[in-house]
């Protein structure tokens, strides 16, 4: 059933390294060949066989809405045929910016960037510079793209190839990388007072996509806060995954926690190479051409990419009731999943939040990297290649977050609970 796509792995294995243009897609972890998808629409993905599955990974994060969402389909056909690029500005950025601003707290100003890997690296070259510090704190197993400095007990690929070190990241780089375990307050306690004035920047996942979904404990985020305020560090939020998903106004909103800076991806391209990173004037100030923190980009604010976020963020703030179907439907898939665990006496974990949901074979808590690797992965890769024959695609690592879109049915919830029950059952 995957003959096409074997042809076209051992293909693209000759000109592109490893057959993809990112690891994760690979199925390395998973096993298999990668399926090569040609198309899809609403809540469906086609391979290159002819293979129809359910979606549950809806571009890591974007399809919100599903896929080939037709008034953002419109809107870029639209707007190509006025041109691809300019490399100057329009009244488009503007009218994005101020969309943003409408829907996320806290954003006085936001520059848009092409990718979360970009946003986040900006981010923390500002707090640098903003602060005039080097350290920062990241948490293991969260994924903030690829930039040197994040590189360091990353999930996501790193955690599904089991990379422990990235060969070309320097010492120098990494020396400033300080890590605590995900939901460990105290641990991030001891190391704000161990380089008291030397740490520019938490960074953060504040619901995690890239170890499986990892949910923060009552009081984490609260804390984390307070120790940004006390020590004048710059608290910044992750919400490549999260912005627009989780709520109009993302995990800020959401957890009604205010970040200093916020990170954008994915979803404000609707799937688009796109990324943002945006916050309070006083902050966002020192970039250039206002200060001298110096970030830029040709194809940054690129009209495609614009119209095409713009088109969906609007769909999205108009529609407040799409947050409620969309976590009404997460519910719905986590309570059957749930209820096929128990009548097989089988130990599981399954954390949800609003459309986010991962699911492991697990005795105990998954709520940090340490928990989240002691799962039994070798089950979950058999699950995946289960629902992948039956027509369900899951994310292709355990060390990932499944994002719902609202195009899915009850009766795709239903089939993949009940191949859920099938696959427990041999
Ligand atoms: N590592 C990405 C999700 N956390 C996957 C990127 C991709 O393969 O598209």
């Amino acid at each position: 059933m995957y003959q096409n796509s074997k042809q076209l792995f051992e293909r693209a294995q000759q000109s592109i390294p490893g057959g993809v243009n990112s690891p994760v897609r690979a199925f390395k972890s998973v096993g298999g060949t990668p399926v090569f998808i040609k198309s899809a629409k609403g809540a469906y993905l086609y391979d290159a066989d002819g293979n129809q599955y359910i979606d549950y990974i809806a571009s890591w994060g974007p399809m919100i809405l599903g896929h080939a969402y037709e008034p953002v389909v419109r809107a870029i056909q639209e707007k190509a045929a006025l041109s691809t690029s300019f490399g100057a500005p329009t009244e488009l950025e503007i009218e994005m910016a101020e969309l943003i601003k409408t829907m996320a707290p806290n954003i006085d100003l936001v520059r848009m960037v092409s990718s979360g890997t970009e946003a986040c690296m900006s981010a923390l070259r500002l707090a640098r510079g903003f602060t005039g510090r080097n350290k920062f704190i990241k948490f293991e197993g969260c994924y903030h793209g690829h930039a040197d400095a994040f590189l360091v007990k990353a999930g996501s690929g790193m955690a599904t190839l089991s990379i422990q070190t990235v060969p070309g990241v320097t010492a120098g780089v990494s020396n400033d990388t300080l890590t605590c375990a995900y939901n460990d307050l105290q641990a991030v306690q001891q190391l704000a007072q161990q380089h008291k004035g030397e740490i520019a920047a938490i960074i953060i996942e504040p619901v995690v996509g890239n170890m499986g979904c990892i949910i923060p404990e009552p009081g984490f985020l609260e804390g984390l806060r307070k120790i940004c305020d006390e020590e004048g560090i710059v608290f910044i939020f992750d919400e490549v995954m999260t912005g627009f998903r989780l709520a109009a106004g993302g995990a800020q909103a959401k957890l009604q926690i205010n970040a200093d800076l916020v990170t954008y991806g994915k979803v404000i391209g609707a799937g688009l190479p796109v990324g943002a990173f945006g916050g309070k004037r006083e902050i966002m100030q020192h970039i250039a051409p206002l200060g001298n923190v110096y970030q830029a980009g040709t194809l940054s604010g690129n009209p495609i990419a614009m119209i095409a976020g713009y088109t969906l963020l609007n769909e999205l703030k108009a529609n407040p009731a799409i947050y409620e179907e969309l976590e009404a439907k997460t519910t719905y898939l986590a309570d059957g999943l749930e209820k096929v665990f128990i009548q097989h006496n089988i130990a599981y974990c399954i954390n949800r939040f609003g459309s986010m949901i991962s699911i492991h074979f697990s005795d105990h808590h998954i709520t940090d990297f340490e928990s989240a690797s002691r799962a039994d992965i070798g089950r979950f890769n058999k699950l995946f290649h289960f629902m992948l024959d039956n027509g369900v695609y899951l994310p292709p690592s355990a060390y990932e977050s499944w994002f719902l879109n609202n195009a899915l049915t009850y009766a795709d919830l239903d089939k993949t609970i009940d191949l859920l029950h099938q696959f427990l059952s041999q």
